[in-house]
């Protein structure tokens, strides 16, 4: 069975982006010989809209020809409570558990300002059989209890703050869960407590600035035994918000060629966003005319393109330091080799996030903003 798992849609009619998701979902559906939809809460962005999109929802889950299995979030639950029929292949999760193909999926609602775990035992009672679960939830998922929760209240009370439903990894110590499919994060995510893979698709087209990056769905598969397999798929059609940052360190030229460069390959389904902080060495307005007049060559070849420039003032007496910067070449005691016989995958992966830069360069910089801070 091939099951695809996805949350956060939060349409609305004033939002027709959000609805692009529709036709982009069902060529996955199609592609990747889906057999069941997961949604894991906030499909609509407030009740209103439920009741306002739910005619064409109900024609856009019937035509998709194969179960949709849901939950509510913590933005449409009333449209829920209410019944509202998104037609005859939804069913909603959270009383009773459904079984598909050998595979019992259960529903575990967002409850506000109260630790998931009591309703988490609460539903695990009704599992039965050998069948491996797949629990959709509406909640927050953290390794620890965070620390700008009150400790007590979440370990001993079981409470939380207003808008949060926690769920800690220790919750599922010693649960028979196969796949754990979240929703309320708006950023794909995944990891583990314990075998169980916990993750988070994140929402399918972005809502503001803060989901950046491409978009995903996750599609998982039963193993012979034990937790589900499971990718995300990048999903292919919808906006994306990319936000670039660079600091100009007093070197507007190759700055400016690289915007070009990063302008020139133009995707038009991406709205991007260029943060440009720094110090200059010629004047800030010939830079900022400069800027306009490659955003507007370019701007075409992009949903839409915002570059902005946020200067810095440098004290006289760094400037010797941020002329190194440009001149040095790594010392030998840090050329390629030094580090990889002492540090494992964390650094890799820190050296890999640099993408390009010099690891001297970037710890001079962070040199020069501690020096900065102390100015
Ligand atoms: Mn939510």
């Amino acid at each position: 069975m091939r099951i695809l798992h996805t949350a956060d849609w939060h349409l609305r009619a004033e939002s027709p982006d959000r609805l692009r998701v529709l036709e982009v979902l069902r060529d996955v559906l199609d592609r990747e010989s889906v057999d069941v939809l997961l949604i894991a809460g906030d499909l609509f962005d407030s009740p209103q809209a439920a009741h306002r999109l739910r005619p064409d929802l109900r024609r856009y889950f019937e035509s998709l020809q194969r179960p949709v299995l849901l939950i509510p979030g913590n933005h449409d639950e009333e449209a829920f409570l209410e019944g509202i029929d998104l037609g005859q292949n939804v069913r909603l999760l959270g009383t009773e558990p459904v079984e598909l193909e050998g595979v019992l999926f259960d529903g575990l609602w967002f409850r506000r300002s109260q630790r998931a775990v009591r309703e988490l035992d609460r539903i695990q009672a009704r599992w039965s059989g050998d069948a491996p679960v797949v629990l959709l939830a509406h909640v927050s998922f953290y390794q620890r209890t965070p620390r700008w929760h009150n400790r007590d209240l979440v370990e001993h009370e079981g409470l939380a703050p207003g808008q949060d439903c926690p769920l800690l990894a220790e919750d599922l110590a010693d649960r028979e869960i196969a796949y754990l499919a979240l929703g309320h994060w708006h950023q794909y995510a995944a990891t583990r407590a314990g075998l169980i893979p916990v993750v988070y698709p994140g929402t399918p087209v972005p809502l503001g600035e803060s989901e950046l990056g491409p978009r995903y769905v996750v599609l998982l598969e039963p193993t012979p035994s034990g937790p589900f397999s499971f990718r995300p798929l990048p999903l292919q059609g919808v906006p994306e918000i990319r936000s670039v940052r660079r600091f100009i360190w007093g070197d507007e030229a190759p700055a400016l060629e690289q915007l070009e460069q990063l302008l020139a390959g133009g995707e038009p389904h991406v709205r991007l966003r260029v943060r440009l902080e720094g110090y200059l060495s010629g004047s800030e307005k010939a830079f900022r005319a400069r800027l306009e007049a490659l955003r507007g060559a370019y701007a075409d070849r992009w949903a839409e393109v915002m570059i902005d420039f946020t200067p810095r003032q440098v004290p006289d007496s760094l400037w010797p330091v941020l002329r190194a910067l440009q001149e040095l070449s790594p010392p030998a005691a840090l050329g390629p080799s030094w580090w990889q016989a002492y540090l494992e995958e964390p650094l890799w992966r820190w050296v890999e996030e640099l993408s390009g830069e010099s690891i001297h360069r970037r710890a001079l910089q962070y040199l020069v903003n501690a020096l900065l801070e102390q100015a």
